[in-house]
């Protein structure tokens, strides 16, 4: 018993060193994605990531695919006047030279149609499209429901 719970937790940071491990797409480095539990598949996922763009040429995100999802969507939150609200992102830029990371309270990935339950500690994949540099697909940590960041060793948020 104490053998399996020691290789469970080692498989789970496994999961999460592989998350923090950043991908990359030309001069595009893509790190921390991460999404919080859900508690069931009724209500939509959220997906947050960061974009380090070290290149000369400005890029942008289109769009967002993931299994776990029947319809993945860029959203943007805006407060106006005390309200949140999250229009559709149709793009989300992200300049030559610069990070763009997409977080609580920001910039996101909104999962439509959950079609499993995100389970803590468990990782999925996400293909994000870019319009100059193509697709990559990173693996996606799934932290606990309280989480505020990615909870790599490196954050520098
Ligand atoms: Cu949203």
């Amino acid at each position: 018993m104490k053998y399996l719970l020691t290789a469970l937790l080692l498989s789970l940071s496994a999961g999460q060193v592989l998350a923090c491990e950043p991908v990359e797409l030309g001069s595009l480095e893509i790190s921390e994605a991460w999404s919080r539990a859900s508690i069931g598949m009724t209500r939509p996922g959220a997906f947050y990531v960061t974009i380090r763009n070290t290149g000369a040429t400005d890029d942008t995100l289109t769009a967002i695919t993931t299994p776990v999802s029947d319809k993945p969507m860029l959203h943007e939150t805006v407060v106006k006047d005390g309200v949140a609200s999250m229009p559709h992102a149709m793009a989300i830029p992200v300049p030559a030279g610069s990070t763009m990371a997409l977080e609580p309270g920001g910039y996101h990935g909104m999962l439509m149609g959950l079609t499993k339950v995100l389970k803590e500690g468990e990782i999925y994949p996400v293909t994000l499209t870019f319009r100059e540099a193509g697709d990559v697909t990173v693996p996606v940590a799934i932290r606990g429901m309280g989480a505020r960041d990615a909870g790599c060793p490196d954050s520098k948020k």
